[in-house]
């Protein structure tokens, strides 16, 4: 596949496919599903829901033209062993990190709750990052993974904009990885937050990356296939 233009904030964004991945963010029930974490902490999870179907877009489109695709899951050890005390000391007791509920323990791997959500769930050959953190590079190989494999940009997306999302996108432009955000493929709990969120990508020239829309992205993809 070669080279394509991409329209983003700030400018246009060039990219080459084949040094190309798609990272996509924490999908999990946790995050998207009544019972899990994201609603322990108060939150309406149906914020969530829009960036599903962009997600699954931009997936089958990339599994299509053989485009890598990575996965990430935030979570921790049964034993919490890997959460710092200031992850799960907060809040009341049932609802915490490790609590019982109704999809298993919360944020815990290899619980219901932290699994992926069913319509993005990964295919063989696809890696899954689990990460203690808001970060996927924190504590992970993803680093390796992208490197080995010539990866240079990221297309990202996932939930939520401004925590785990913003949080690697700030990791990865650190690492010399260029990262750009699908902005309808990202949400957040809180609309403002998406929306500043996205703002701060790209402000002062693109500071963390570019923000471009999954239309655009799918666009690419399409063409790059009819040229090579
Ligand atoms: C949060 C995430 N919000 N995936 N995690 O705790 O954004």
């Amino acid at each position: 596949m070669s080279q394509s233009l991409i329209p983003a904030n700030p400018e246009a964004v060039s990219l080459d496919w084949s040094s190309t991945a798609l990272l996509i963010i924490d999908m999990q029930r946790d995050f998207l599903e009544a019972g899990g974490f994201g609603e322990a902490l108060g939150n309406d999870v149906s914020f969530l829901q829009a960036a599903v179907e962009p997600c699954l877009q931009l997936l089958s489109a990339a599994r299509e033209r053989h485009v890598l695709v990575l996965h990430t899951r935030e979570g921790h050890r049964a034993d919490l062993s890997d959460a710092p005390d200031l992850k799960v000391n907060r809040g009341p007791l049932h609802q915490r990190i490790g609590a019982v509920g109704p999809m298993g323990r919360i944020l815990v791997r290899g619980e219901p709750g932290h699994d992926l959500i069913a319509a993005l769930y990964p295919i063989a050959g696809e890696p899954i990052i689990d990460k203690p953190g808001k970060g996927a590079f924190y504590a992970t190989d993803l680093q390796a993974l992208l490197t080995n494999r010539g990866i240079k940009t990221l297309i990202v997306c996932g939930v939520t904009t401004e925590v785990c999302v913003h949080t690697t996108v700030r990791e990865a432009n650190d690492r010399g990885f260029r990262c750009v955000v699908v902005g309808d493929a990202c949400a957040s709990y809180f609309p403002e937050f998406h929306e500043v969120g996205l703002r701060m990508i790209a402000a002062q020239g693109g500071i963390f990356g570019w923000v471009t829309s999954s239309k655009a992205v799918l666009h690419s993809l399409k063409v790059s296939l009819k040229k090579s």
